[in-house]
């Protein structure tokens, strides 16, 4: 991936502002990638200015290290570089709707682990219902098999060895201007922008 390392720069979306029209608004884009996501961005090249040692670091290995440094720093690191990893998979996870899925290997072990795609949504839309405050839902792979985990705040999955196949976002900032604090709504719409095919890549190279 480029710009995976200090200093690390805001890369633009892999579709316009206002793609995802109606289900999630130009406004609130804007300012998810240019506010939100800027912001740990500025505030991770801050915390590794001084750190010479972790710039070499991936985004990836920096998430992986994070557990493991010193108390004040493990959590600098951890939130923010968390808050660039999950909010680029985010915003990745996502192609201009409707979207629905190709058969293909994903389809087959979403059926054959919950029974149906239906069934499958059912459970994703629980677990982002789930979520006490701010966080993510997640489909991701662990131990070869799909599975559906939450976590909190800009915890990321591969901090728990887990390896992130979609990611859902329900910090209140990435829907409050258009579904207002109906959480619900937006999983909905969400749900008609999920980008199968990048799924279906990430599942094949994962499995
Ligand atoms: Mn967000």
């Amino acid at each position: 991936m480029e710009q995976d390392r200090y200093p690390f720069v805001n890369t633009p979306l892999p579709y316009g502002y206002d793609a995802l029209e109606p289900y999630i608004d130009e406004t609130t884009m804007r300012l998810h990638h240019n506010r939100h996501l800027q912001a740990y961005i500025d505030n991770l090249n801050t915390v590794l200015e001084e750190r010479p040692r972790l710039q070499s670091l991936t985004l990836k290995q920096l998430i992986q290290a994070g557990p493991h440094l010193p108390a004040p720093l493990r959590d600098r690191v951890g939130r923010n570089a968390g808050g660039v990893y999950n909010h680029r998979f985010y915003f990745e996870s996502l192609a201009p709707g409707p979207t629905a899925p190709e058969p293909g290997r994903l389809t087959r072990e979403l059926s054959r682990r919950w029974g149906s795609l239906d069934s499958f949504q059912a459970e994703l839309r629980q677990a982002a219902l789930s979520v006490f405050g701010s966080g993510y839902a997640w489909l991701v792979v662990g131990r070869r098999q799909l599975r559906i985990v939450t976590t909190p705040n800009q915890n990321c999955p591969l901090a728990h060895g887990l390896t992130p196949i979609l990611a859902l976002d329900v910090w209140e900032h990435a829907y409050y201007l258009k579904h207002y604090n109906d959480r619900s709504a937006y999983i909905a719409d969400w749900l008609s922008l999920v980008n199968w095919a990048r799924a279906e890549r990430l599942l094949r190279r994962a499995m």
